[in-house]
């Protein structure tokens, strides 16, 4: 089976993995995918990316994100909701923004990085004074994506995107750390490319091709 042969993912059981495309072309409509997460920018990229699925929000509320990596979060969250759609695909995306000369942070933490509540413009604030002064700006967002197949089998793919933090925020679009990211090749931040821009290189747009990989169109 292909999914053997990928090192990119792995699997928890060698029970059979379904063929989504197959079930969904069997059944002739938009395959349903839940996706673990109240975040209503990770639910419009995602529909974007996989405009083939119906992308089914479900908040795994009162969960706690204390694993120490983002596949660790992204199982938390998806096995929260796994359990109230038995027979469905599942998925979470625990995802942030790694930067070098910050030994990695804000990391895991990329939500509340300038504490409770999670707070964007206080997050993008403490992130520029972090770096006062320094010029190693490199940094790279993650995104993991932990799927649960209708049989309960588990899969776990990353998508990166390299770049740097910029010295200011710039651009409207997106969310989040976009105005100060900088990707690899690009003099404008992800806030400033259209959506069809940043899915095309993002670090959630390369995980979810992985995803599209294994569970097929949705159509
Ligand atoms: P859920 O856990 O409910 O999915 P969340 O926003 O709390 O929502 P995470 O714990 O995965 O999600 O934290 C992700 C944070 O990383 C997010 O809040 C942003 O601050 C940042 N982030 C992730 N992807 C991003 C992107 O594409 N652009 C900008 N910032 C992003």
């Amino acid at each position: 089976m292909r999914l053997k042969t990928q090192d990119w993912c792995w699997k928890e059981s060698t029970r059979f993995f379904f063929n989504a495309e197959t079930q969904s072309a069997q059944r002739g409509y938009k395959m349903k995918l839940f996706v673990a997460t109240h975040n209503q920018h990770k639910i419009r990229e995602i529909s974007q990316i996989l405009p083939g699925f119906e992308i089914v929000p479900d908040d795994p509320e009162g969960v706690e994100e204390n694993a120490p990596d983002f596949a660790g979060n992204a199982l938390i969250k998806v096995r929260a909701i796994a359990e109230k759609h038995k027979g469905e695909w599942c998925m979470a995306d625990d995802s942030g923004l790694e930067v070098k000369a910050l030994g990695g942070a804000p990391g895991v933490h990329s939500a509340r990085y300038a504490g409770e509540p999670s707070n964007t413009p206080a997050n993008n604030a403490l992130l520029l004074k972090n770096l006062e002064g320094v010029k190693d700006r490199a940094a790279r967002f993650t995104c993991c994506c932990a799927l649960v197949d209708p049989s309960g089998e588990e899969l776990v793919v990353h998508g990166h995107c390299p770049g740097h933090i910029a010295e200011k925020a710039a651009g409207v679009e997106g969310f989040g750390y976009d105005p100060l990211f900088i990707p690899n090749g690009y003099d404008k931040s992800f806030a400033e490319l259209s959506a069809d821009e940043k899915n095309a290189i993002s670090h959630r747009g390369r995980a979810l091709e992985k995803v599209r990989e294994i569970v097929g169109n949705g159509e």
